[in-house]
């Protein structure tokens, strides 16, 4: 897609490249730290696909909502959950979105319009249609995104819920992140059609197009478009968005025998931030000194968060059954 076509402000543009170098650090900083022992449990990162979750929550309102996956770390921050409130929850601490009971795999922040990540591959999808089905209902233009991965799509939860946004022009924007591997086995082994958009126009009539998903623009002007039509009453669309992660699966996995290095080094030549950058100094919208100062803002957000997160407490031991049975009578 060319450059010029793309009708964003040079703020806009900077902002779109902002979050993606924030979600970059943020989870090169929370590796380290898993590696340290600091984050207890399963730990996905989003290293590499970071256009996506930015390029689609540039999108929305603090009141639209996004359900999220088990690599979930970068929809949180792009839907505005604070570094530090993210690295706590990692970390265990009470201060974390899910006040430290949730974990890498289940960051919640509703006020804002996280409804949560999830470890369980699939339901993201449902919850997606369900949370249009009740807009609809109200009569609210508020839309709903579901992010979830390649391995997801031969899911019955894929079918059900594109299905039913489809029937009752439910506003929801359905987001695959292909990032061409499910753990380790190839989205090429595991369907006979590798184009999801072909997949939702072939069974579901919906509005749905192939992007590169380590192009932050033609993300953002794909869901742009997407949640105009959601909100105009138009119904739901899907995003096709062919992608890459860079690092394994989880932290702590090999990486090795089901991939090659060629094949990730052509992937890291693509890298979605220094494409942005590119086009940045290009188009004249920053200078080098514009991104070094960026990328200096950014270390200290995430040095920030990373120290907050390890000084703070554990929550009290004695809240451990807190949250778990109702309160009411
Ligand atoms: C219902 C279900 N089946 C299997 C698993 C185990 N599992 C965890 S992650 C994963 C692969 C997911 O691949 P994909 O959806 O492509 O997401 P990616 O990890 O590539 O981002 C699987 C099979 C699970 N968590 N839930
Ligand atoms: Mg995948």
């Amino acid at each position: 897609m060319a450059y010029e076509d793309i009708a964003l402000s040079s703020e806009q543009l900077l902002a779109l490249y902002h979050m993606m170098l924030l979600i970059r650090r943020t989870e090169e900083q929370l590796a380290r730290a898993h590696q340290m022992g600091l984050v207890p449990g399963p730990c996905h990162t989003y290293v590499g696909e970071e256009a996506i979750a930015a390029g689609v929550c540039a999108n929305l309102r603090e009141d639209d909502v996004v359900f999220s996956t088990h690599r979930g770390h970068g929809h949180a921050l792009a839907k505005g959950v604070s570094p530090r409130a993210l690295a706590a929850e990692l970390f265990g601490k009470a201060a974390g979105c899910s006040q430290g009971r949730g974990g890498s795999m289940h960051l919640f922040a509703p006020e804002i319009g996280l409804m949560g990540t999830s470890g369980i591959v699939g339901p993201s999808i449902l919850q997606g249609a369900g949370a249009g089905y009740s807009f609809k209902l109200l009569a609210s233009d508020q839309v709903s995104v579901a992010f979830f991965g390649d391995g997801a799509v031969s899911n019955g939860a894929f079918h059900e819920g594109l299905n039913m946004a489809a029937i009752w022009d439910l506003p929801v924007i359905f987001v695959c992140e292909d990032n061409m591997y499910a753990t380790e086995v190839p989205f090429s082994e595991a369907t006979r059609v590798q184009d999801v958009a072909q997949r939702a126009r072939a069974s579901y009539d919906m509005a749905a197009v192939s992007v590169d998903g380590n192009d932050v623009l033609a993300v953002h002007q794909a869901a742009d478009e997407a949640v105009a039509r959601a909100r105009a009453g138009g119904g739901p669309s899907l995003l096709d968005c062919k992608t890459y992660r860079t690092r394994p699966h989880a932290e702590g996995m090999r990486d090795g025998g089901y991939r090659t290095a060629e094949e990730m080094q052509a992937w890291k030549e693509r890298d979605p931030i220094a494409a942005q950058a590119a086009r940045l100094i290009e188009g004249g919208h920053a200078s080098e000194a514009d991104l070094d100062a960026i990328a200096a803002q950014v270390t200290a957000t995430v040095d920030d968060a990373i120290e907050f997160a390890r000084a703070s407490p554990f929550p009290e031991p004695g809240t451990a059954a807190d949250h778990i049975f109702s309160a009411g009578g």
